[in-house]
Order: structure tokens, then sequence, then C-alpha cells
């Protein structure tokens, strides 16, 4: 049947849609969004009852006109009420005009006692206007408002709805649960209430005002243990940590007031610590329903919204590994604050990976403390959105909005979320109103910006109170409970005062942590000479026989084929290239049980075409990774080609690699300057996270540098920059010239007993460079090389040493052996920080007589020589290098090409000028 036929009062607009949707319907009823099932029940059986009783006239049709404008209401407020909802604990929200009232649809008070069956979708029996109206003001329009229409999913949004529908206006908490929700908010406000009197003044992001999330978590854990998570893991700004890590984490008062009475003895040989709010914290916990659930709480730097990426890495690392990639058993929690999530972009970034096979975690649950301040900034100040967590739409999930004054609301909500993330492994936001009691900090003056919203909030009772009336204003039984509990609030703020004693909860080590645990820290000798890290023969053979075999049937383009036959005979002809020594590596590590993880643009195949770790069938698309033969259980090897983002992507690797002690993990950048878009991560998190934190990471970053002529920003990965950042052993920074030294040197990252940060300059000419190869026995001895003397020369002869680092050594090194230079030695320093004295004081004592030189590619603003510069033994070198620029290179090839001349000429030369 057409349905826009057989009514024509439906506008013409509507008719195909309606036919459409009519069409679906008629197919499965559940193929349709509910509301419109709903519809097409209650017009089928009208039409019925008609048809029995002979009318199908005008009545008939001026009803079901009707009806349809009551199933746009309805509809309306599904989508639209919750612009109304009664979410602002403070102050009246801003007129959205919704478009909710009767003259809206073409209804009027009129029609409010008439029966319209489309309002059987809302679960009401015969239903009048009225009822309808009511029922979805009580549902869309209270202290909860939802977004959920725009999801596209019709599963998710029928789910979603139907469960919302069902069960925001019926809550029904037991007893038991009531007692935990205000005793959690008891100890919430009993610990800022402490700090607030003992430490006047103090620094401490109090959670006052916003004291709710202290329920919402413990609902979270609780309910989402029940849906078999066993680890939950926390990401969270200043606001409110320290009252999460006391009454969520478990860590007790006598440690969290020692480090506010500074009483802390600061352990400098374990670095430089962290202020309090920026600490981590792990501990193991008792859920209401008995079982034991592990926490995490990340460091996080003062960076706003920076760890959000960083946790989903270390959620990613424990899936994969402990628990056999099920996400059902670890939850990310991301907390943000309300102007941070609003406009930091790496939100953005971190919410655009949930969906990624590389970087999916089974969704996380974001919450939002919305205070409705950042600092002193305004909401309308703070974002063109309605919300601040419009960013969510890109994900097309739920979003709940709910007043922070209502304990019972906001934990309703939190389990909604939690049971949909558990349903459909995908992230979910909530967002709770509610406001900051104090300034930015508890020095802070609010009222210097704010004055009437503060005088509102001076004025306003605290979520516990609010809490504790409505509990006093309730059943007989609520009321005696909040009486009871009201004693044991004042009990525990006594307790907090006299300093009793609390025991610290229980811990046991999972297995990673163990791993960590049997580390150590570096120390300066170590890294004089590089540990053993050659493979034997049979171990390369088993590699290059994945590398270079194809499953039956898989169908490659032929230019692999050839690219196979390649591999295997710079192999047989002993001349193993960068990719081939890289690939060997990974392949090494696998066999020997550990795991390796790659992500970064394009890796697989390789910016420069040069890595094909995986290839593709011609005919179907499937892909094969060449490595893979080699995983084991939970040892594998991952790579993925990522999304266009630098900063979120590189946070969750650094992430991945806390997770994951002992296997290799590298992040790889299309070309080395892309990294500062990431520069937050290496910043904050890469350099100095040991020493902040005392959490160590191997996470190795490939950054492609050089120059050759392919502009400013493709030749330069601004070394200057990480070694600026290089100090007390903090990371390795390397720049490589070798194959041989690329295996040994990704080997050495995890056959080392303490992990470190490994940034290197990765080269891109040089992975076809004829010169730029290694033998079998490169790999199968020795190690990695710090330093590369010149072999070709006698030191005794030579009167000038050229030092370099990276690509430009095969330029200089053409010119020596074009020119039979026996008086030039040329010396490749490969690792430039941690700076490996005793070999580099040796090479300068060979040399002793000889003019040195330092040369580089790079203008001389840029580059290694401004950090060599701290080490004595670079004190009498003179530096041949681009003239200081702005930009790192040149735009124009033939303008580079007279530059590169200049300085491989001028290295040469008589006397040393500078370019
Ligand atoms: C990237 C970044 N920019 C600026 C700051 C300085 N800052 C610290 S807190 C804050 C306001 C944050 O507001 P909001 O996200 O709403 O959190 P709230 O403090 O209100 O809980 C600002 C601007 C920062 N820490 N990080
Ligand atoms: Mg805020």
């Amino acid at each position: 049947m057409s349905i826009s036929q057989d009514f024509s009062f439906v506008s013409s607009s509507d008719n195909a849609y309606i036919d459409c949707l009519y069409a679906d319907f008629k197919k499965n009823p559940d193929a349709v969004d509910t509301s419109w099932k709903q519809f097409f029940l209650g017009l089928e059986f009208g039409l019925k009852q008609n048809v029995d009783s002979g009318d199908t006239g005008v009545t008939n049709q001026l009803s079901f006109e009707k009806e349809l404008k009551v199933f746009k209401l309805i509809e309306s407020y599904r989508a639209r009420g919750h612009l109304i909802s009664t979410t602002n604990p403070i102050r009246e929200r801003v007129n959205r005009f919704p478009k909710l009232e009767l003259e809206d649809h073409g209804l009027s008070d009129k029609d409010l006692d008439q029966v319209f069956v489309v309002g059987e979708s809302l679960g009401l029996k015969s239903p009048t206007l009225r009822q309808i109206k009511q029922k979805l003001q009580n549902i869309y329009c209270s202290n909860i408002g939802a977004e959920f229409t725009h999801i596209n999913d019709v599963e998710i949004k029928n789910w979603f709805q139907q469960k919302f529908e069902s069960t925001s206006t019926q809550r029904d908490f037991s007893l038991e649960k009531k007692k935990r929700i205000l005793s959690k908010l008891n100890e919430s406000v009993a610990f800022e209430n402490f700090l607030h009197t003992k430490y006047v003044g103090q620094k401490r992001f109090s959670l006052e005002g916003g004291e709710n999330t202290i329920p919402a978590l413990d609902a979270i854990i609780n309910s989402s243990s029940d849906f078999g998570v066993e680890e939950v893991v926390i990401g969270m700004a200043h606001r409110g940590r320290l009252n999460v890590l006391a009454n969520i984490m478990g860590k007790t008062y006598e440690y969290i007031f020692n480090e506010f009475e500074g009483q802390a003895t600061p352990d400098l040989t374990m670095g430089d610590g962290d202020v309090k709010y920026h600490m981590g914290y792990s501990s193991q916990v008792e859920t209401m329903g008995g079982k034991k659930v592990y926490l995490k709480l990340m460091p996080n730097p003062s960076h706003l919204e920076a760890v959000d990426a960083v946790v989903l890495g270390y959620v990613r690392a424990q899936g994969d590994t402990l628990y056999h990639e099920n996400p059902d058993k670890i939850l990310p929690i991301i907390i943000h604050g309300d102007a941070a999530v609003a406009g930091q972009g790496i939100v953005y970034e971190t919410v655009q990976m949930s969906g990624l096979k590389g970087y999916n975690v089974g969704g996380a649950i974001h919450f939002v403390i919305n205070n409705q301040i950042g600092f002193t900034t305004d909401f309308d100040d703070a974002r063109s959105s309605i919300y601040s967590t419009s960013v969510s739409r890109v994900l097309e999930v739920p979003v709940l909005h709910v007043n922070g004054d209502d304990a019972e609301a906001v934990v309703y909500a939190v389990e909604l979320a939690s049971e949909f993330r558990a349903k459909f492994h995908k992230d979910i936001f909530v967002d709770m109103v509610c406001y900051r009691k104090h300034g930015h900090n508890e020095s802070d003056e609010p009222r210097f910006t704010q004055p009437q919203f503060y005088k509102l909030i001076s004025k306003h009772a605290n979520p516990r109170e609010v809490y504790k009336d409505k509990l006093i204003e309730g059943k007989q039984i609520e009321s005696q409970l909040a009486v009871q509990m009201e004693e044991q609030f004042k009990n525990l703020l006594q307790d907090r005062f006299n300093l009793v004693k609390q025991k610290p909860l229980p811990y046991l080590y999972q297995k990673p942590e163990e791993q960590w645990k049997n580390f150590r820290r570096s120390t300066p000798k170590d890294f004089d000479y590089s540990p053993k890290t050659n493979v034997s023969k049979e171990n390369l053979l088993v590699s290059l026989k994945t590398l270079t075999s194809l499953p039956k049937d898989f169908k490659p383009i032929q230019k692999i084929e050839k690219l196979l036959e390649e591999r295997q005979k710079r192999f047989d002809e002993d001349q193993v290239d960068w990719a081939l020594a890289e690939l060997l590596s990974y392949g090494s590590l696998l066999q020997e049980g550990v795991g390796v993880r790659m992500s970064g643009q394009d890796c697989i195949r390789g910016t420069f075409s040069h890595r094909h770790a995986g290839v593709t069938d011609e005919n179907h698309n499937s892909r094969h990774i060449f490595l893979s033969t080699l995983n084991k259980e939970t040892t594998k090897f991952r790579i993925h080609n990522s999304f266009l983002s630098e900063y979120a992507v590189l946070g969750f690797e650094y992430g991945y690699s806390l997770g994951s002690p002992s296997s290799l993990n590298i992040w790889e950048a299309q070309f080395g300057d892309f990294a500062n878009g990431a520069q937050t991560m290496i910043d904050q998190f890469i350099s100095s996270g040991e020493s902040k934190w005392q959490r160590q990471s191997g996470v190795v970053l490939l950054l492609p540098h050089g120059y050759e002529g392919q502009g400013p920003e493709h030749s330069n990965a601004r070394p200057e920059r990480f070694l600026q950042l290089a100090a007390e052993w903090n990371m390795v920074v390397a720049n490589l010239t070798t194959p041989a030294n690329i295996f040994h040197i990704m080997r050495r990252q995890v056959k080392w007993d303490f992990r470190k940060p490994l940034v290197i300059f990765s080269p891109k000419s040089l992975l076809r460079h004829p010169e730029c190869i290694s033998s079998v026995k490169d790999l199968t001895e020795g190690s990695f090389q710090e330093i590369i003397d010149d072999s070709s020369v006698n030191a005794k002869e030579v009167k000038r040493l050229l030092m370099c680092t990276g690509k430009i050594y095969y330029e200089l090194k053409a010119k020596q052996v074009k020119d039979k230079r026996k008086d030039v030695a040329i010396v490749r320093l490969e690792q430039l920080y941690p700076m490996p004295e005793e070999q580099s004081f040796k090479i300068m004592e060979k040399y002793k007589n000889a003019e040195k030189v330092w040369v580089q590619e790079e203008p001389k603003n840029m580059g290694a020589f401004t950090f060599l510069r701290r080490y004595v033994q670079f004190d009498d070198f003179k530096l041949l290098a681009r003239k200081s620029s702005a930009s790192p290179a040149t735009g124009y090839a033939s303008v580079h090409a007279s530059e590169q001349a200049k300085i491989i000429n001028g290295a040469f030369a008589e006397k040393i000028e500078s370019v």
C-alpha cells in the first residue's frame, strides 16, 4: 500500500520518505526506527478499526493527519528535548528555540484530551495528547538531556531510545545503592572540607560543585565490572584529581597529605618529580558485586587533554597482551573539563581513533566535569557549539547531559553509558553540568570575572546536602538512612581531622607490571658501549623466508613479485639494504618472543615505497603482512597504517609502550618535521616522563630526515629540538647511516634491561643508495655502533678530521674517494645522545693533530652542532654548514644542489670557510 496515496494530507515532501519507510516496515518492522514502527502499527490498527466500522471517509483522514502531527511532536522531543532539560543546577539555560510547543506542530490545547495511538510508543495505553506531552516532558526535559537522534545506525538508536524511554524516569534504585551514593558523596565532601580547612590557599583544584563525579566513577566501576570489566584506566586533568585518588583509587589521606605538607622526601636519584595533582596511581578495589577491579590513574602533564590518547594506547597494549585482545575486560574512562574538551584538537584526534582497527579499544567512557567555566572563560567564549561535547557527533554515539546536583540522575546516566559501551563497544559521553565552588584554584577570586554567576553559586547547597535533603523528603526508610548517614559523615570528618590511620589497599602486580619491576634505571655507563645484538644466520633465514613468501593463491601486482626476488637476491649476494635490515630485525625479535608494533602514515608500504611490510592482493584486496607468520600467541607483529594524525598517534604509541614493556613499539612520521604536530607528546611525555613520573618508555620515533632538495618541509626533522631536550640520559637520539645499525639499534631497544625512548633520524635517499648496504655478517656479528671510524685512512697521515652524522657522509665519502684524499678522515657520529663519551675521546685522540670540522647539511642554527658544543671534545671544532636560516631548506632544487656542492667541496678545500 502507498501510505501517501491513501493519506493525501501528508505533504508531498514527506510522501516519498514515508512510503519508503513503510515499505521497509512491511519487510521487517524492526528495520525502522521504533517510533516509526509504532506509528505504522498504530496506523494499521486504526485503519482496520475504521474499515471494520465502515468509516473510510474524512474522520479517518483527519485523525491520521493529527496522528502524524503528534508523531512529529514526539520525534521533536526526542531530537530536541535536551535543549530544555533541567540540567543546569545554577542558572537558566540559553533559549535555543527548540520548537516543542503544540502550536509548533499544528496542534493546540483543544487536542489535549484526544487519544493518539502514536503515543503508545512511549509505553502508554491509549494516551491522550496531554499524557503524551507530560511523558515526553518527563523523559526528555528533566534532569537528563539525551542527544541520540543523530545516530544513523538504526539498531543503536532504537536500543538507546527504548532504554532511555523505559528507564530514565523509573529509576528503581535499591536502598543499598542509595546508601552507596550518599556514602561516596560523604567521602567526596569530607575530603574537600578537610583540605580546605587544613591547607588554606593551597592549590588543590577542588571538586566542590562537582562532587557527584565520585559516585559517578564509583558507579561506572561497579556496573562495568558486572559487564566483565577487570581493569579501568582513567585519564583526567587537575580538577578533582586528588579527590579521585583518595575516594576512588584508595590512596590514603596520609600519603596525599604528606605530599601536601612537603613531607614526601624527594628522591632526586629517581628524577625531578611532579606536582601532586599530576601523579599517577594504581590500585585494586573490590566492587559492590564483590569482584576485584584494577584501577589505574595515568600520570599526566598540565597540557589539557594530551593524556587522552596515552590512556587509549595503554589500554590497547593491556588489551592486546594481558586480555588476549578482548576489549570487554578493560575500560578507559576519560575525564574532561568543559573548556578543554571543546577547545583542544587532540580530543578530535582521539575520538577519531575509536573505530580504527589499529587503535580501537572497544569504546571509552567520556565524562565531562562541566563546571560551566574554564579558568575565567565563560561557555560563550569557550565554544561555538551548543554543548562542549559536540565533538562526539563524529562518532554518532549518545551524549547524556545531566544535572550535577542530582546524584541519582548522574549515576543513572553513567550506568547507562557503561551498559552502552559493553553492548556496542563504542565511545559514549556523559556531560555532568555542575559548577566550580571556588576560583580556578582555591586562591583565585572568581568574582573578578563572573560576579553574577558566583553570587548564585555562593548561595547554593553542595550536592551532598541536596541529595541528603532529597532522601529526607522521600520515603520513611530513605529519610532514616539519610539521618543515620549524616552521623557517619560527621564521624568521617572527625576521623579525617584526627588523621585516623587508613589502610592502603592490597595490590597484586599484573604481568606487565612485574616486567617493569624487573627493569632497572639506566646509568651513564650503559651508554658507553652497546650490548651484543647479533643473531644467527639461521634466524635471519627464517625471517627471510617469510619476507619472500606469499600465501597460496595470493596474487600481488607484478612489481611485488620482482621485489620479493630482489629481497632474496640481496641477501644471497650479501648486500642487505635498509628495508631488509629493518624487517630482519623485527623478524629476529618475533622469533625470540618479542612483540613488535608499528604505526604511522602509510607505514606498511612505507612513505618511500621501500618497506613493503605487507602486500595487497590484486584480485580481492586482502592484505598479507609477511612477518605475521612469525606471530606467537601473545607476541605478534602488529603494523597499522595510521590515520592522518601525529599528536594523538604518537600519544597512543607512547601509551602503548607503557603497557607493553617487553615489546618494541614504533611510530613513524611521514616526514620527520611532521613530528612537530606532536610536540606536546615529545616535550611532556617522551623526554620527561621518566624524570617526572618514574615511568620508563621504550617508544621509538622514526623521523625521515635529510637534504635532498625536496624543499623546506621535507628535508629536516629538526634534530636540534630533540637534542635540546636531551639531558640526564632521558632518551636516545640517533642518526643512522648503515642497515646494520638500524638492525642493531632496534634490537638493542628491547635487549636493554631498562627502557629509553629512541628518536631516529631515518634516511630517505639512503634507502636506495648503492653504498648504503651491510653484509649478512654485520648482522650475525657485533652490535650497534655509536661512532663509525674511517677505516680507509691511516690516522697518522690525516690532516683533517671531518665529523658528521647522517646521509651527508655518503656525499663526503664519494668526494674523498674520487679525489683520493688520504689526508682527510670522515667519522660518523651515529648516536648523538647519549654521547658515547669514551669512544668519542678515543677518536679525537687518534686524530689529535688533525684540523677538526663538523660538517652538517642543516643551517648553522639547526642540526647537531649547537648541541655538540656542550662537550669538551668538540671545543676545537670548526663548523661547516648552511648559513643560519629561518626556513630549514630552500624551495629551489637548483639552489639546494649548489649549497650542497659548496659544503662537500668546502670540506676538502684548503681552508674551511662558512657556506
Ligand atoms: C593545553 C593547555 N592550555 C592551557 C592550560 C591552562 N589551563 C589550565 S586549567 C585551564 C582551564 C580549564 O578549564 P576546564 O577544561 O573547563 O577545566 P576546569 O578547570 O574548569 O575543571 C586552563 C586554561 C593548560 N593546562 N593546558
Ligand atoms: Mg570547566
